[in-house]
């Protein structure tokens, strides 16, 4: 039996509305990556950090993590998921660490300045991961919570690299666009 497939826009879009219904705008997280990448360049605009966001939206290994995470998180809500899963996701258990490690997962592709950075949004929560992690507003967004911490991150390790191509004046054609390799 094939199964049809699922076209890569359908999957582009529901990312995208699904952090929306969860309360995640691009700005929300384009405002963490002006955050992390505003100290080392001064000349930084806000509309450069939006476009990194959107361009880290469009890799589809990004797009699938998402679906994932806001999945269990919805399904941790509707109490849908088995025993002890359930609680251990509903809890935000402190040793639960799959959330973690899904959203890690996806920074790997980003380089190192992702990875570090990551880590530190992970502990240092700021701006719209630290609404989502003290669950104001209620909902369950164990998963989300670090999924947005590595969009974040990637964006702010594609900002950079591209700001460096950029100031070294190096030609479009050979920029390390990250999003093209
Ligand atoms: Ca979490």
């Amino acid at each position: 039996m094939t199964q049809e497939r699922v076209h890569s826009h359908d999957v582009t879009q529901a990312a995208h509305d699904v952090l929306l219904e969860r309360g995640v705008k691009i700005s929300d997280i384009a405002e963490i990556v002006f955050e992390m990448q505003g100290p080392y360049n001064e000349k930084l605009k806000m509309e450069e950090c939006i476009e990194s966001v959107e361009k880290v939206l469009l890799k589809r290994e990004m797009q699938h993590a998402i679906l994932v995470a806001v999945e269990l998180d919805r399904l941790a809500e509707q109490k849908k998921l088995s025993e002890p899963l359930q609680t251990l996701v509903e809890t935000d258990e402190g040793l639960f660490g799959v959330d973690e490690t899904i959203a890690l997962g996806a920074s790997l592709g980003y380089g190192s300045i992702a990875v570090t950075t990551f880590g530190h949004l992970d502990k240092n929560k700021i701006g719209i991961i630290e609404k989502l992690d003290t669950k104001r507003g209620g909902g369950i967004h164990t998963f989300l919570d670090d999924m947005v911490a590595s969009i974040a991150a990637n964006a702010s390790s594609r900002l950079a690299h591209r700001l460096r191509d950029i100031e070294e004046n190096l030609p479009k054609n050979e920029r390390r666009i990250i999003e093209d390799e």
